[in-house]
């Protein structure tokens, strides 16, 4: 059969043995296939239990399979998906028939890359589908879920309308020169530049969620020395992650490991307590608590409360005033002499023991409520997920601020609509409404095979 397009065909399920595998194929062959496969024509958008028989004759396994008639399918083009027991002898041995009648192995990507091509999805929510791929805490699935459903495309087009409009104004101006000197209001105009340049920057800040969605919620544990902070990774591990000890100064570099609490990943630090340090490595690793905590974005703040609270001067209160976080009154196993009122921060005191283990679990879910309480990832925000998607809005911020600038001096109209027109082409890139081939190359190489 000659072929106009090459249906391409590839695992969608990991490699490996399962309890099922999913072999799927895209492109014009696809009918012939179900057909010469399975001896019968296939009911769109049905699955069936089927035989697949190999190009020979020879049974290889008892399947289900699916067919999906283009446009309506994933990548817009004819598709079957087959499901079959997850040994890897049959899935080779599915490829190796699909190979030889006539069927090529996909490109990393080529699914999700088909489907934007074919105008299923824009660029962002492809990159989404890497991402939904790859999440590892509930908060970062809900936003690759919220991407993938459109999000940040619907804000980008939403921009680029206003901007348009904007444009069209100038433009009109620009070809009829004589009919007015300057028929538009470019107060206003001015105006809408400036609320357009809001919404971008919005949409350009949110890409400091994105370490967070990756990596976790950085969660630093800082105190002063002995107060109970490596008990607390403990804890919270329940495990002998870090070496505790009643000898003041016992962790001296910092310690980092991942937890999930409910739907947060957290990667929580323990730091060497904060005092007045007399040795050089001492004065170190405190110094390294101070970076951690300068990169936090979530603070638990341990005291003693079985003490009174000691100087609390080696605090750096004016970045911990910036952070959200939660002051614990650790060992409340032991008589109370602390209720922490001394400390300038307006988080929420919690009396805990490091040792209990209800404490901890009780904590988990406070930490958990401040997470959301503070938004610290704002679950219905669009979120730009990558340093393309932010670089692009940098483009456009610059584009609509050169413009704005521009028409305060009235004659600079048609530079004003140069810059606003780069803005475009930079918002363009985003969604892939104007996207070279070199950049869809370098998304889509970065998707595994079969997707
Ligand atoms: N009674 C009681 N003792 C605790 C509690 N939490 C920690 N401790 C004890 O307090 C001492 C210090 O605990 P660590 O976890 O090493 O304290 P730290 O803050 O990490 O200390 P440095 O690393 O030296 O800064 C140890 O003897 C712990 O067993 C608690 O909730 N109750
Ligand atoms: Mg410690």
């Amino acid at each position: 059969m000659a072929l106009v397009e090459s249906t391409f065909v590839a695992l969608s399920t990991p490699w490996g043995a399962s309890g099922v595998a999913v072999v799927r194929c895209s492109g014009p062959l696809c009918l012939p296939l179900y057909e010469a496969i399975f001896s019968q024509a296939p009911g769109p958008r049905r699955t069936y239990v089927r035989i697949y028989r190999t190009i020979n004759g020879s049974v290889l396994d008892r399947v289900v399979v699916a067919y999906y008639c283009a446009p309506r399918s994933y990548t817009g083009q004819d598709m079957l998906e087959i499901s079959c027991h997850g040994n890897p002898l049959i899935i080779q041995k599915i490829l190796e028939d699909l190979c030889s009648r006539g069927c090529r192995l996909a490109e990393p990507g080529e699914f999700t890359r088909t489907a934007f091509l074919n105008g299923k999805m824009d660029l962002a929510q492809a990159e989404a589908v890497a991402d939904l791929i790859h999440c590892q805490s509930e908060a970062a699935l809900r936003t690759a879920q919220n991407q993938l459903a459109g999000g940040i495309g619907r804000a980008i087009e939403d921009i680029c309308g206003q901007l348009v409009r904007i444009l069209a104004h100038l433009e009109v101006t620009l070809d009829f020169p004589e009919e007015e000197p300057f028929p538009i209001d470019a107060t206003e105009i001015m105006a809408n530049l400036d609320a357009i340049g809001n919404q971008l920057n919005k949409l350009e800040a949110t890409i400091r969620y994105r370490p967070i969605l990756e990596f976790g919620v950085q969660t630093v544990i800082i105190g002063p020395p002995n107060v109970g902070k490596s008990s607390l990774l403990n804890g919270l591990l329940s495990r002998e992650r870090a070496l505790v000890s009643s000898i003041a100064g016992t962790t001296r570099d910092f310690l980092e490991e991942s937890i999930s609490i409910g739907t947060w990943n957290l990667r929580i630090v323990d730091t060497a307590g904060l005092h007045h340090a007399t040795d050089d490595l001492e004065q170190l690793g405190m110094r390294r608590s101070r970076e951690k905590l300068e990169a936090a974005d979530f603070v638990l703040l341990v005291l003693d409360g079985s003490r009174a609270i000691p100087s609390l001067n080696h605090f750096d209160w004016a970045i911990l005033g910036q952070k959200k976080g939660l002051v614990l009154l650790n060992k409340r196993d032991l008589p109370t002499l602390a209720d922490g009122t001394h400390v300038p921060l307006p988080w929420e005191r919690i009396s805990v023991s490091a040792i209990n283990s209800s404490d901890m679990a009780k904590l988990k879910n406070r930490i958990c409520q401040e997470l959301e309480a503070n938004r610290i990832v704002p679950n219905d925000l669009p979120c730009v997920v990558n340093m393309r998607q932010s670089g692009c809005l940098r483009g456009a911020i610059r584009g609509t601020e050169a413009a704005r600038k521009l028409l305060q001096k009235e004659q600079a109209m048609d530079l004003a609509a140069a810059e606003l027109n780069f803005a475009l082409k930079f918002l363009g890139k985003i969604t892939g409404r104007d996207t070279s081939e070199d950049v869809l190359s370098q998304i889509f190489d970065q998707f595994c095979i079969g997707k």
